[in-house]
């Protein structure tokens, strides 16, 4: 996990503005690209990691619901995507 400094605009720095040119965070480097808005980061940790249950993946309803939440709370969702990598990251971490 990479994280800037607002108060010294790394966001608009040239190494983000290649990880992503709308220089806002979060941004999640994966294996097949990069996901630069927060619904589609927390639907990847979900799907990556289903054993974690970060998401009712199992319930194509609640997950279109939860999905349509996240896209309306603008402001808690960088803080979602930060807790659901951090429970990820735990997790991994005890089971290595
Ligand atoms: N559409 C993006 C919006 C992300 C966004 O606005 N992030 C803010 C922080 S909460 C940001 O990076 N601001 C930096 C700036 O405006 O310079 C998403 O859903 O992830």
């Amino acid at each position: 996990m990479v994280r800037l400094d607002f108060g010294s605009q790394q966001q608009r720095s040239p190494q983000y503005l290649r990880v992503n040119p709308k220089g806002r965070v979060p941004a999640l480097v994966t294996d097949r690209g990069t996901l630069t808005e927060t619904p589609a980061i927390l639907q990847f940790i979900a799907q990556s990691h289903p054993a974690a249950r970060l998401a009712p993946l199992d319930d194509p309803f609640e997950l279109a619901r939860m999905t349509w939440a996240r896209r309306c709370t603008s402001r808690t969702r960088t803080a979602c995507a930060a807790r659901a990598l951090s429970r990820v990251i735990a997790a991994e971490e005890s089971a290595a």
